[in-house]
């Protein structure tokens, strides 16, 4: 029976079990899926890509249909007529769910599950379903929830509807339907907002610790790129840590951040980050807000690309997208082209390189082409630099302080008249110890 179909009379009202509607997958669910992808070259590929997230969430693929349509119909996206031929073919191979890729509102959802009598899900819940499966920790946890619960509550409604015309009950105001949904979205807001404030509280914590950070003389940069393209592997291979990595999407949730040495021994700190894709529900840019702004804090990003992959471009550009999303887009930016083993056409990889600023490629998994990142890290941090020679008076030694903070101090003296200082720094700190500046 489809899970939407449960009647309100079910309990519904602890907030946790509303969490819960959006059940915690079984393994091998029987899923039949719908794609409506509108470009017919890019049929393969979209459709790989939702047969892999299914894969990843334990999902068993028992049938699958396309939908090419200029508009999608306001009442069942696919169009009723398209549904009512599906509905036989979903029956025959008996299928638990099935899955469109693609947002659907509640009221398109609520008309397939009728049509074809069986749960429907869109591809954000799909997504939802993987990141719940993947949060291990608190924080991953707290913003999986609210993910889940953001996009719920709209849903809400269309039970409850939907359980009113079942009785009867169409626009009695006040009826025991109408108060046990403004009861459950009361519960649901409330807990939104508790989660909120969970969250601020995370990001407080993390936006202490970055602060930590900062006052380490070490640049900060993060990993940032499409599900699987190897952020993971590559942060391993470059600080030699052990971060769980695999070839299903989304093995990363939570950031960790690495130390690693430069050619010229300067430290930076690099932080790992959850992978993007196509479409990244809106919802869970908001819910990930404290891990991403990893991302909007970073001093510098590497964005890793599975050279590999034969849409590398749509990828490269999904992440850019959500990069803009984030306000990220403007920081500097070291393009890598991994995977770098997979690609016979050295040709290609070289091309790649040279269209794109700022990039190198290697092989992560190989441990091929680092000292060349390596070096890129190092001239995108000194263009954030420069170099500076300054004579502080004693009453401005907090100046000396920033300049170990936001930059690099190689000579601090301590003579008769002032602290002579020789550092690199960022061009804001130059600016402002511009009085203090002496012959080089
Ligand atoms: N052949 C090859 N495989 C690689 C390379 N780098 C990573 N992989 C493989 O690609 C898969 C994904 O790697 P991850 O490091 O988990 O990718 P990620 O970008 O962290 O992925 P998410 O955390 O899911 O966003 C794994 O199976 C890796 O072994 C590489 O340079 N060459
Ligand atoms: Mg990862």
């Amino acid at each position: 029976m489809p899970q939407r179909n449960v009647s309100p009379s079910v309990e519904l009202s602890e907030p946790q079990h509303l969490a819960t509607r959006l059940h915690p997958v079984q393994e091998r669910e029987r899923v039949f899926l719908i794609y409506v992808n509108p470009d017919p070259e890019l049929d393969s590929y979209v459709e790989e890509e939702l047969r892999a997230l299914c894969d990843t969430a334990g999902l068993e693929v028992v049938g699958e249909s396309r939908q090419r349509r200029s508009r999608p119909d306001a009442a069942t996206f696919i169009g009723r007529g398209k549904a009512e031929l599906l509905f036989p073919q979903v029956r025959e191979v008996t299928a638990d769910m099935v899955i469109v890729d693609d947002d659907l509102t509640p009221l398109q959802q609520r008309n397939l599950e009728d049509i074809l009598q069986t749960r429907v899900i869109d591809r954000t819940e799909l997504i939802l379903r993987i990141f719940a499966q993947r949060a291990h920790t608190r924080e991953g946890k707290l913003q999986v929830e609210l993910a889940r619960l953001t996009y719920e509550l709209p849903r809400l409604m269309s039970v409850y509807t939907k359980f009113e015309q079942q009785a009867g009950h169409i626009g009695v105001r006040g009826g025991p339907g109408e108060t046990k949904l403004e009861q459950d979205r009361r519960k649901v807001r409330e807990r939104i907002a508790d989660l909120q404030r969970e969250l601020e509280q995370v990001a407080r914590q993390r936006s202490q610790q970055r602060q930590g950070r900062r006052r380490l003389p070490f640049p900060f940069g993060a990993l940032v790129g499409y599900t699987s393209a190897g952020k993971s592997t590559l942060l391993n291979t470059l600080s030699g840590a052990h971060i769980y990595t695999d070839e299903h999407l989304f093995a990363t949730l939570d950031p960790t951040v690495r130390r690693i040495v430069l050619p010229d021994g300067w430290g930076v700190l690099l932080s790992d980050t959850v992978g993007f894709i196509r479409n990244l529900p809106h919802s869970l840019v908001a819910a990930f807000r404290a891990t991403l702004e990893e991302v909007t804090e970073a001093d510098f990003l590497i964005h890793v690309v599975d050279a590999s992959h034969p849409q590398l471009e749509i990828q490269r550009q999904a992440v850019m997208n959500v990069l803009a999303e984030l306000g990220a887009h403007n920081k500097p930016i070291i393009t890598a082209y991994n995977k770098a083993d997979l690609v016979k056409d050295t040709y290609r990889l070289r091309q790649l390189v040279a269209e794109t600023p700022n990039a190198v490629y290697l092989s992560a998994l190989k441990a091929e082409g680092i000292p060349e990142l390596m070096n890129h890290i190092l001239t995108t941090l000194r263009s954030l630099l420069q170099p500076v020679k300054i004579r502080l008076p004693y009453t401005q030694s907090s100046l000396l302080a920033q300049c170990y903070e936001l930059g690099r101090v190689h000579t601090a003296e301590y003579t008769a008249d002032g602290i002579l200082v020789e550092a690199e720094v960022t061009h804001d700190l130059a600016e402002l110890l511009k009085p203090y500046r002496v012959e080089a």
